[in-house]
């Protein structure tokens, strides 16, 4: 048989009372970019991953397949700094206040606490203005995923050694997505907190200051989280989101990333 050099994508979604579209309840998502030799291991990971979630069993799982004919683009992964927090209050005033070093207006800030606060139903990000609050994408409840990303599990590993971090898959996930985010040049700033159950930190990315890890932004038991996107409000948004759910990337550190 011919050697297939080609990536795929994988693409996972399950939920719980049906599909996401007839108003069920979103359990989890994931993504995978895998040569066709890895594409079982991939998939079952996915599985995994939907069948063992904290946010409950899911009665609905979808996994789509498609190989990629675009070109990949490879990213360097965003620095990571970690601020250690002693509450979701804290954790909240100090993400407004790295929010705010970005130029972002406090109302503007105030109201991405509250989207997000409420946000029990969307799975995907909400897209807003960074100078005005208004949403930017009509996606409604529905957000927009970001899709088509991924990081190699060995590259990954290496990368965080070097940058003394213990290795996370949620971050891995987290911070794959938050790099693809902040490479666009239309983005200002990514707040997100999770929403399982079992996880609370949570974080603000921007091009400018990378990847804040903090380490508490709601409480224990919440499901209520997911992502704002800050955008320059200026622009179309069109080829925005269609970078965001449809270009390939792929993280990756270089390999002498830290030693010069
Ligand atoms: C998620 O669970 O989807 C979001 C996790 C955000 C924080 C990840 C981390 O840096 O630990
Ligand atoms: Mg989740």
């Amino acid at each position: 048989m011919m050697q297939d050099n080609g990536l795929y994508s994988l693409r996972m979604r399950a939920a719980l009372g049906g599909p996401h579209e007839k108003g069920a309840k979103h359990i989890s998502g994931g993504e995978h970019l895998s040569t066709k030799a890895d594409m079982q291991v991939k998939a079952l990971e996915l599985m995994d991953k939907a069948f063992s979630h904290t946010r409950g069993d899911p009665s609905f799982f979808q996994l789509t397949i498609d190989k990629i004919e675009e070109h990949i683009q490879s990213i360097k992964p965003l620095p990571v700094s970690t601020f250690d927090v002693s509450d979701a209050p804290q954790g909240k005033n100090l993400a407004s206040s790295l929010l705010s070093h970005h130029g972002i207006p406090h109302n503007v800030i105030k109201k991405a606490m509250n989207l997000l606060e409420r946000n029990d139903d969307s799975r995907g990000a909400l897209i807003i203005n960074a100078k005005t609050g208004e949403r930017m994408d009509d996606r409604e409840k529905k957000g927009v995923r970001v899709s088509l990303l991924d990081w190699e599990k060995e590259n990954f590993e290496k990368w965080c050694k070097q940058s003394k971090l213990a290795i996370n898959q949620r971050m891995k996930e987290a911070l794959t997505l938050a790099t693809k985010v902040c490479s666009h040049p239309l983005t200002v700033a990514e707040l997100c907190w999770s929403d399982d159950p079992d996880y609370i930190k949570g974080y603000v990315a921007s091009p400018a200051g990378g990847y804040h890890r903090i380490t508490k932004l709601k409480e224990y038991g919440d499901e209520v989280g997911g992502r704002v996107f800050f955008i320059d409000g200026d622009h179309p948004i069109d080829s925005y989101i269609h970078y965001l759910e449809e270009m390939p990337v792929l993280i990756e550190m270089e390999e002498n990333y830290g030693f010069n």
